[in-house]
């Protein structure tokens, strides 16, 4: 919307201010040359003030939408001087910025628990849907010159806090966007993937947001490389006994509670989700290191009763929130064919969607899912998920280490096995790991190059020959690994990697080009990028709710899910898959021996033990893959 100041705006923006002066619980104000900027404390049902910026255009000159967003990081301190590059889109359009911090961060009353239950069905009970909704109610009442539409949106934590409002939108909210918003804490995303710890995840984040009201705190780590740090750690027991002391509320629920139990099943909010009841633009990254699991199950929620069809899926090639960075034209060294994939989402989706919906100016979107793809480099559009005509294949893993379509034959080698040792754990990431906040090559690691552990003889790598053609796989991917251990308790972990050619990058070893130290640094000759990683520990290969042992040496069938995704392995790639089973310190070292609850192993418990994947005609380990023909 186009904006200017004239003689009777200002008048206007006068008698606002004088309104705004008024309003109940106006803690600050100021102004830049971009916003007016007022701090107020906004009550909701049960008597707690939410701390709150509200800043409007300086030269607003008619009612504008609010861009509402509710985080637990802190609000701006003052209006911002420039534009912030994430909502230039936005500004152009004009909206009412509103960002507000969640209750017990900061100087919001009440306490902030990290959690996302909703209990619905008790007026009283409070959560983020419902301080969300009196917000909104009392922003839309309070708010002058707002045209009583709002949108909310988010990345991450701002992401579920928007995605909780749909649980009961209040009629005011038009618009919503959750970006990379968890559902499940348990099941996937950021503390867990189908039970199995993300240890330094959990313990980092939960210091981050606990140890102080009114910071984000890093905690103080004594060695540098995250990788030693946790080694010497030694049983998770210990980070309560030699370091928080009790003192972190989410980590010793998190402790208190190892199996999807009825605490884990009240904060998989989610599950209340059954239709789409505000539009809804969800967005994920296909490498988020944090939340990539979370948008498809809100956007397979929503979709189970979507009449209006306003149910939305944006998904690209981005680590957690980058399509909020200036550019994202690149995963990890591979560049993306010259676009610039995160302003274009912007521009192109995102400030069209809630022009759409809260200016009602533009078109809505005329797609379900539209994806950045990688390999092929291109925007694609699709009118459903699944994508009609795709076909699972079954990728198989043969034990002479190679990878086919064909399934192995009898006469083939059964099995392959390595050791794996806790006290030798296959890290994660390269070495040194540095600490997950303030984020630094945390971000990217999903994309990092897996030639930094492959050879290692606790990791197993299946490669196939070169494509003859390019294989595009669009949809859900995952892994039927058959497998076996000497212990009775084990994780497996499995990825799906792109191998670039060694010729990929012509000039990146020309002797002719002079040195060029980044370009070698860089190089894609030979990457090996993965496209779908994910763990799953054996002890939950039955039941969620009732860990089993499992029975040494015999082979079982472990599902392991590598959700959604859309690539093009190009033609003169291979496909790669490396199997291991630590995965370390991303997740907590799993004994190999059961016990009622890892959190309480002791230091003796955690034992070597043989791991051995099969390739035979009835135990044929594979990857199975959405492809298109
Ligand atoms: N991944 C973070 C988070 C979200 C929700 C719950 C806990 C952690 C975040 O980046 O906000």
């Amino acid at each position: 919307m186009p904006v200017s100041l004239s003689g009777s705006h200002m008048r206007r923006r006068l008698l606002v201010l004088a309104f705004v002066l008024s309003a109940p619980g106006l803690y600050a104000q100021q102004s830049s040359s971009l916003f007016t900027f007022q701090e107020v404390m906004i009550p909701v049902r049960d008597g707690v003030h939410l701390q709150t910026v509200i800043m409007a255009p300086a030269n607003q000159t008619g009612p504008l939408p609010i861009l509402f967003r509710r985080t637990p990081y802190g609000v701006p301190a003052a209006a911002y001087t420039q534009m912030p590059p994430n909502l230039k889109e936005f500004a152009k359009d004009g909206y009412i910025f509103v960002i507000q911090n969640l209750r017990g961060r900061f100087k919001s009353e009440g306490t902030f628990a990290l959690s996302s239950q909703a209990n619905l069905a008790d007026p009283k009970s409070t959560s983020e849907t419902t301080d969300a909704y009196d917000s909104i109610d009392w922003l839309v009442k309070h708010v002058p010159n707002n045209n009583g539409k709002v949108g909310i949106f988010g990345v991450s934590y701002d992401g579920l806090t928007a995605a909780m409002t749909l649980l009961h939108p209040h009629p005011a909210l038009k618009a919503v966007s959750e970006q990379a918003s968890p559902v499940d804490q348990w099941m996937n995303d950021d503390d867990h993937r189908f039970g199995a710890l993300r240890e330094s995840y959990t313990f980092e984040y939960a210091v981050y947001e606990q140890a102080d009201k009114n910071k984000n705190t890093h905690f103080d780590f004594d060695i540098y490389d995250g990788y030693s740090w946790y080694l010497a750690l030694g049983p998770l027991s210990n980070i309560n006994a030699k370091y928080l002391h009790g003192s972190i509320p989410y980590w010793n629920e998190v402790v208190a509670h190892p199996d999807y139990d009825a605490f884990w099943k009240k904060e998989a909010w989610v599950n209340q989700l059954h239709s789409s009841t505000v539009p809804n633009l969800n967005v994920a990254g296909f490498f988020d290191q944090e939340d990539p699991w979370g948008p498809w199950q809100i956007f397979r929620h929503a979709a189970e009763h979507d009449p209006d069809n306003t149910n939305f899926m944006v998904a690209g090639p981005w680590y957690h929130g980058e399509w909020h960075a200036p550019k994202g034209d690149s995963i990890g060294a591979i560049a993306l064919g010259g676009h610039e994939t995160s302003r274009e989402f912007r521009e192109n989706i995102e400030a069209p969607f809630f022009r759409y919906y809260l200016h009602g100016q533009g078109e809505k979107p005329a797609w379900k899912v539209t994806t950045f793809q990688s390999g092929s480099n291109r925007w694609r559009t699709y009118n459903a998920w699944p994508v009609a005509g795709t076909t699972p294949k079954n990728l198989y893993l043969h034990a002479d280490g190679t990878l086919s379509f064909d399934k192995p034959k009898a006469s083939e080698p059964a099995s392959r096995e390595y050791v794996s040792d806790p006290a030798s754990p296959v890290p994660y990431r390269q070495r040194p790991i540095s600490p997950t906040y303030p984020a630094g090559d945390w971000r990217t690691w999903e994309v990092a190059d897996q030639r930094f552990v492959d050879g290692r003889p606790d990791v197993l790598t299946f490669t196939s020959a070169p494509l003859e053609q390019d294989l595009t796989i669009t949809g859900q991917v995952s892994a039927d690994l058959f497998a076996s251990t000497s212990g009775t308790d084990a994780d497996f972990i499995v990825k799906l990697i792109d191998v670039y050619p060694e010729n990929a990058q012509k000039n990146a070893w020309d002797p002719e080009a002079g040195p060029q130290p980044l370009q070698y640094a860089r190089s894609v000759n030979g990457y090996q990028l993965p496209i779908a990683m994910e763990v799953r520990r054996g002890r939950y290969n039955t039941s969620y709710e009732h860990p089993q042992p499992l029975t040494a040496n015999k082979p079982v069938e472990w599902n392991i899910p590598l959700r959604d995704r859309d690539h093009v392995f190009l033609k003169g790639h291979r496909l790669m898959v490396q199997v291991q089973s630590t995965w370390f310190p991303l997740i907590d070292r799993n004994p190999q021996k059961f016990v009622p609850s890892i959190y309480a192993a002791k230091a003796s418990d955690f034992v070597k033990a043989t791991q051995r994947v099969y390739s035979t005609p009835a135990l044929a380990s594979h990857i199975v893959l959405p492809v298109v023909p």
